[in-house]
């Protein structure tokens, strides 16, 4: 009975250990100490047979049941700590970042000169309340030059200098057709920005391009003046070149009386940026507002032009070669 016990206790312990030893995962080994040393267990089913020993004979069993049960939570502890350290290797190897791996290239691109341009003019008048509208560039002949105080006969109808469409439609000369679209959609006060893209009929060189980029301003309200206009400029063209001397010349726009150009003092020369004028009342009563009411000024300039200047660029085509060697400068 007794050798018999103990037999198996030590094969148990032989069994186990084999068993442990050959676990590969730390559920298997979790499974193995579950039915060694577990309270429903094979060890605990032999300790409780020790009940029909005799006095004499329970203290040797005991003590090799001991042993047994320590040799195999030694076993089970090591083989853990063998397993989490080989768990723990293979993830570091599968996470392995080589350093000296070349990096994945990410090219930046950059904004063009004229998108940042128009960007940073747009932001200038947002700050003043103004808001951005967008229109057709096929445009009617109606929001081009009728509504424009453009009378038919106009010089600035020539075919030499509007492209017409075969439907009689033509490709916008100015921006001011968005205005007049916007005009006709809400009712004062007004505040409105109209940049985008006009067409002239003009031959290609260097400071001129039959394509090119425009950014009007309207102000509709009560009360306004040319003063309120020259106040408006003046600001702009402060944030966009600095604190340069300007000045206001008179000229001529149909859609405007009075009308100004403006010059900018730039590098000791006057350089003509802007056109301007209060909005006159024919282009008011076109779009359904009196004129006894409502005044209002507007003013527009190229995109191209103020590139060209703030950037010292020498030919306005190189603004659309897209030649990367001149893009990547800005
Ligand atoms: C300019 C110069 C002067 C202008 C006029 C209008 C409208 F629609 F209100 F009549 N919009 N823009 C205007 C006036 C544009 O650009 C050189």
């Amino acid at each position: 009975m007794t050798s018999n016990l103990e037999t198996q206790l030590l094969a148990l312990q032989q069994e186990g250990e084999k068993a442990i030893a050959a676990a590969d995962t730390l559920e298997r080994l979790e499974e193995l100490r579950v039915n060694y040393l577990g309270k429903k267990g094979q060890l605990g089913a032999l300790l409780r047979s020790m009940g029909q020993m005799s006095a004499e004979e329970r203290p040797k069993i005991g003590a090799i049941a001991n042993t047994v049960k320590e040799s195999l939570q030694t076993s089970l502890d090591k083989q853990r700590a063998a397993l989490e350290a080989s768990q723990i290797q293979a993830q570091l190897e599968a996470e392995t970042l080589d350093v000296t791996m070349p990096g994945i290239f990410c090219p930046q691109g950059r904004i063009h000169p004229l998108n940042g341009i128009i960007d940073r003019a747009l932001d200038i008048f947002v700050g003043m309340g103004y808001t951005v509208a967008q229109g057709p560039e096929m445009e009617t002949d109606y929001y081009n030059f009728e509504a424009l105080n453009t009378p038919p006969d106009h010089p600035a109808r020539d075919m030499q200098d509007t492209f017409y469409l075969p439907d009689g439609n033509l490709l916008r000369t100015h921006t001011s057709s968005v205005q007049i679209r916007y005009m006709e959609k809400e009712e004062p006060p007004i505040r409105v920005l109209a940049p985008g893209r006009v067409y002239r009929r003009d031959n290609v060189d260097a400071t001129h391009s039959a394509v090119f980029h425009q950014i009007e301003l309207l102000a509709i309200d009560e009360g306004l003046t040319f003063t309120d206009l020259k106040g408006t400029v003046k600001m702009f063209l402060q944030a966009m070149f600095g604190d340069l001397p300007i000045r206001f010349r008179a000229s001529y726009f149909p859609f405007t009386e009075p009308s100004a150009e403006v010059d900018l003092q730039w590098n000791g020369r006057w350089l003509e940026v802007m056109g301007c004028g209060m909005v006159d009342p024919n282009v008011l009563k076109s779009v359904g507002y009196d004129p006894e009411i409502y005044t209002g000024f507007a003013a527009g300039f190229g995109v191209e032009r103020f590139a060209m200047v703030l950037h010292q660029i020498d030919d306005i085509r190189r603004l659309y070669a897209s030649d990367l060697r001149f893009l990547r400068q800005f």
